[in-house]
């Protein structure tokens, strides 16, 4: 891999020489991102960001590059970072640089680094921010809170982000209005259920290309994304086991034919554990203890902290990698436990991240709250915002447009039937 970096005073990437490869990858991601494509020439004609200012902190994946470089066509000034070291794609990141846009990322950044490139993108002064995590909020909260009062709003992309930002709305603390585009329809019961299912396989496999079939494999968390990836990795022949806290959840992954049982037990039964929880220390020092010699441990929440590394690290005697995104861990007694992508999120650490065309609904979200923010912003109160249910029906009747698909509509009797409360059966 190339160690130049491509730095001026408003960019700084890995080698902005691979521009082209990743406007073939952006290409790709357009011809499958439709809803987007469209909001692109209906605001790029009305110019509904013209004047804003966005600083956006998100995945450089080819995905955020077509919501990049939609919120620029529809008139935005834009500076963005990566939302974690190891999501960012080089060549996309080059790309979008080559293009113009003021970016600051790389793949393989350390924490320091990352910190430094929010900071970058702050020096805008932006009036709208767009976060993947929550970290350009924190940034701006704890270390810029002069900006605060120009910045009109905000938007969150995804669980565990809004659950830290609804917290800090409850204490009073959250400083402008946010709009969770996390809890939006066709958001969670798509990206995070389908999306997260797909890329976090594709994710363990490209990192150990072991065969799913036939292995125990423990999903922590039945949430959406837990669901997700429980619902494929059963589709490919694994025994699914869940760990949960929540009762309702784990009724749902019974009765979706899935075992549940409590971390300490299904420890010493998996053969493959993913995390999906958005909670600390999920798997810790005596879940190790008890594993099967070859177990394979990841985890797909957006923090890397839901496997307590530091245990893993401490009770190694030697640690070495075996490919890329696979480090395998030896401990005292002989046993090997093999960690992908270094606990951070698998399906983007090691693979491409969510397909394109859920993107497409996550994105054409993040879209349009920008440009309900630039339009009303003002006007909303601080704290957490939801999407306004129209919007999900817009998007969704757009992306089934776009597939050719058409739906039934209530006839006005119908409508009637609906409120009618003296008709019996
Ligand atoms: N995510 N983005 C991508 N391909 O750009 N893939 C996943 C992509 C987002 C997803 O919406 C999720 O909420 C978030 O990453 C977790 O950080």
């Amino acid at each position: 891999m190339s160690v130049a970096f491509t730095e001026t005073d408003k960019l700084k990437v890995r080698d902005i020489s691979q521009a082209s490869r990743g406007r073939t990858l952006i290409d790709w991601a357009e011809a499958r991102m439709p809803v987007l494509m469209q909001l692109r020439k209906e605001h790029a004609a009305k110019q509904s960001l013209k004047g804003m200012r966005i600083a956006g902190c998100l995945h450089v994946t080819k995905e955020t590059a077509v919501l990049v470089e939609t919120l620029r066509a529809a008139g935005a000034e834009i500076s963005w970072s990566g939302c974690n070291p190891l999501s960012t794609n080089d060549e996309v990141a080059a790309a979008l640089a080559a293009n113009g846009i003021s970016i600051y990322a790389w793949h393989g950044m350390n924490v320091e680094e990352f910190y430094w490139c929010i900071d970058r993108t702050l020096e805008m002064k932006p009036t709208l921010t767009l976060d993947d995590g929550a970290d350009l909020i924190f940034s701006v909260h704890n270390r810029h809170p002069e900006l605060a009062t120009t910045i009109i709003g905000g938007t969150e992309e995804t669980t565990t982000g809004v659950h830290r930002l609804r917290a800090m709305a409850a204490d009073g603390a959250l400083r402008y209005p946010v709009i969770a585009v996390n809890d939006a329809e066709t958001k969670w019961d798509f990206d995070n259920v389908f999306g997260t299912g797909q890329s976090s396989i594709d994710g363990i496999l490209r990192a150990t290309s072991v065969l799913l079939a036939g292995k125990n494999f423990v999903v922590a968390g039945y949430g959406h994304c837990g669901s997700g990836c429980a619902l494929r990795a059963a589709g490919m022949g694994a025994n699914v086991i869940c760990t949960e806290i929540k009762p309702t959840a784990a009724l749902k992954a019974i009765l979706n034919g899935h075992r549940v049982m409590p971390m300490d037990e299904a420890a010493a039964v998996g053969d493959v554990f993913i995390t999906a929880t958005g909670m600390k220390d999920v798997i810790v020092g005596r879940h190790f203890a008890v594993m099967k010699d070859g177990a394979i441990v990841c985890n797909t929440g957006h923090y890397d902290c839901e496997i307590n590394i530091t245990d893993l690290e401490a009770m190694a005697t030697s640690k070495r990698e075996i490919r890329a995104n696979c480090e395998e861990y030896t401990l005292a007694d002989g046993r090997r436990i093999f960690l992908l992508a270094q606990g951070r999120l698998v399906n983007l650490a090691a693979a491409e991240g969510h397909p394109s065309e859920v993107m497409d609904m996550s994105f054409a979200n993040q879209f349009l709250s920008m440009v309900r923010l630039a339009r009303e912003g003002r006007n909303l109160a601080k704290g957490v915002h939801d999407i306004p249910e129209e919007q999900d029906q817009h998007i969704a009747g757009i992306k089934l447009q776009t597939m050719g698909t058409c739906v039934d509509a209530l006839t006005p009797e119908q409508v009637a039937y609906l409120t009618d409360y003296s008709s019996g059966t």
